[in-house]
């Protein structure tokens, strides 16, 4: 028997990707596997963005809604954004290609709490689901699925879809089996029960994967990398972000507040989160835990040197070099790692009883602390709200990072109102740039404004944001959020105009 695919039945229906491609059908809603680029189907998304490029030669609409874990590479939102096949794409998404085709308008995307995409699909918000793709590593005997580099949504999909495609791919290390823990224990309100996970490590599920064998019409051999993208090298914004976290969480142990052992991790995408996670193992800690959606190079190396001592998530987001060093040493890291559907590791009832300290990149701050994660200039998608919320607000600790200026320093990452929220003033405690870390944490209004801008403005935006706190405070309508409404906006109304927000 076939060593990837041990089971009779299903061996049988294996078929090239362009035979199941076919089975695809204009405006179907088709949910793929895939979390920041890790375990995305790879072959059948690119033989489908062929025939759909065929079809609109010959004149023929043919477009499709996808639904995955979050985001995914370019054999798959790359592909099927460049032939234009989707009409709806849902949650997180980072591909160039995409993030084109949604800012010019051509698709409509939802961008969705992480942790509520599959409850919304049980609920029916979505509609049906007609077809799932999952990417595992392999089939057992019993046609149980062995998950791949990431579980995201994907024990949903295998449930909701009326009909399943299984990607096995051979590249994916086959020592990834055992690695996972699927929780089937999830019901729907009135009915549910409270989840019995009290720490990272703790498993309550099952190592692979259920799906129905009726439901599968193909199963598709490939052997292809992830998208293993490389993360910039830490420059010296973040590694003075990473040393004012860490001057941060040294106090609050000074004060009793942490231990040395914190709460667990839950660390953000991107090259800032990567680098500031590089920073804490220069912190001293020993034997932390994270409990997190995505391990990056940044989590993988704190494993290595023992600053972690565990980390539970749903996917990796590693570079080359990343995945390499898992392959070569994958006896130890699958000691050390979990991954669980993205309904768990982002379950707002586990963030809060675990306490999460929560690290997340933002786009820009306003000076009360609503946070933009997403919208350039207040319109343009960057790339999703991803788990950001889910752990923001829930956590015991919600901080948000990011140099404080952007695009060699035409635009402030601290404005007078964020021109898109993602994280209110409520959720949001620590605003970290270069320049300082303003805690926000019991302070009113006015007085996280005087922080904020003390703290993380730039020099060159500081007399500007006094400037117009000071005039807010004297003339707004009302003084407990001070405003002036006809400005509040200004800096990126002059950014698109002039190309910088500097007077
Ligand atoms: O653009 O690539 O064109 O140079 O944004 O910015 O500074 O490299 O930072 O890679 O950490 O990303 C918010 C996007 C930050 C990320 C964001 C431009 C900047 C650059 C990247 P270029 P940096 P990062 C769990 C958590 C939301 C999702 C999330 C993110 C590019 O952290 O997507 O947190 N977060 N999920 O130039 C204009 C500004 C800007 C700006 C940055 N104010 N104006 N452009 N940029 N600030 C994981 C998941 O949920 C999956």
């Amino acid at each position: 028997m076939h060593d990837r695919i041990r089971h009779a039945g299903l061996l049988e229906k294996r078929m090239s990707a362009e035979a199941a491609a076919a089975l695809i059908k204009p405006g179907m809603t088709v949910a793929m596997s895939g979390f920041t680029g890790a375990g995305y189907p790879k072959a059948v998304p690119q033989a489908l963005a062929a025939q759909m490029e065929t079809a609109h030669a010959a004149g023929t609409d043919f477009k499709i809604k996808v639904l995955t874990g979050a985001s995914t590479a370019p054999e798959l939102d790359g592909v099927l954004a460049k032939v234009g096949g989707m009409e709806l794409r849902l949650p997180y998404m980072s591909d160039p290609a995409l993030r084109k085709r949604i800012n010019d308008g051509d698709l409509d995307y939802m961008d969705i709490h992480l942790s509520h995409v599959a409850q919304h699909t049980w609920f029916g918000f979505y509609g049906g689901i007609n077809i799932a793709i999952v990417e595992v590593v392999g089939i057992r005997e019993d046609g149980s699925l062995i998950p791949s580099t990431s579980v995201g949504n994907n024990k949903t999909w295998l449930d909701m879809a009326d009909a399943v495609i299984l990607e096995v791919n051979a590249q994916q290390s086959a020592q990834l089996e055992g690695m996972h823990d699927i929780y089937y224990g999830t019901a729907l309100p009135p009915h549910r029960k409270p989840i019995a996970l009290v720490a990272p490590e703790d498993r309550i599920g099952q190592a692979y994967l259920d799906v129905d064998m009726n439901k599968v019409i193909a199963v598709v051999e490939t052997d292809a990398p992830d998208r293993l993208s490389a993360f910039a090298a830490p420059d010296e914004a973040s590694t003075q972000i990473a040393s004012h976290l860490l001057d941060f969480l040294d106090g609050e142990i000074k004060t009793g507040r942490l231990t040395d052992k914190l709460l667990p991790l839950q660390s953000g995408v991107g090259n800032i989160a990567n680098a500031v996670l590089a920073g804490l193992s220069r912190g001293g800690y020993r034997g932390l835990k994270a409990y997190t959606e995505v391990i990056q190079d940044g989590m993988l190396e704190l494993i290595k040197d023992g600053t972690l001592a565990f980390a539970s998530a749903t996917s990796f987001s590693l570079s080359e070099a990343g995945i390499e060093e898992f392959n070569r040493n994958v006896d130890f890291y699958r000691e050390r790692i979990v991954f669980r559907t993205q309904e768990i590791s982002n379950h707002p009832e586990l963030i809060r009883r675990l306490g999460c300290i929560a690290l997340n990149g933002m786009i820009e701050a306003d000076i009360y602390g609503n946070v933009n994660s997403t919208h350039v200039v207040g319109s343009h998608v960057m790339n999703g709200i991803g788990g950001s919320g889910d752990f923001a607000r829930n956590g015991y600790l919600g901080a948000f990072m990011s140099p404080s200026t952007a695009k060699g320093g035409k635009i402030s990452g601290i404005v007078p109102m964020a021109s898109h929220v993602d994280h209110t003033e409520h959720d949001t405690m620590l605003i970290i740039t270069e320049q300082g870390l303003a805690d926000l944490r019991g302070l009113a209004p006015k007085q996280r404004a005087r922080v904020i801008t003390e703290k993380c403005a730039h020099p060159d935006y500081k007399p500007m944001l006094e400037d117009y706190f000071a005039r807010a405070s004297r003339d707004s309508y009302g003084k407990h959020t001070p405003h002036l409404m006809g400005e509040a906006l200004s800096w990126h109304q002059r950014y698109i105009e002039t190309g910088d927000m500097r007077l």
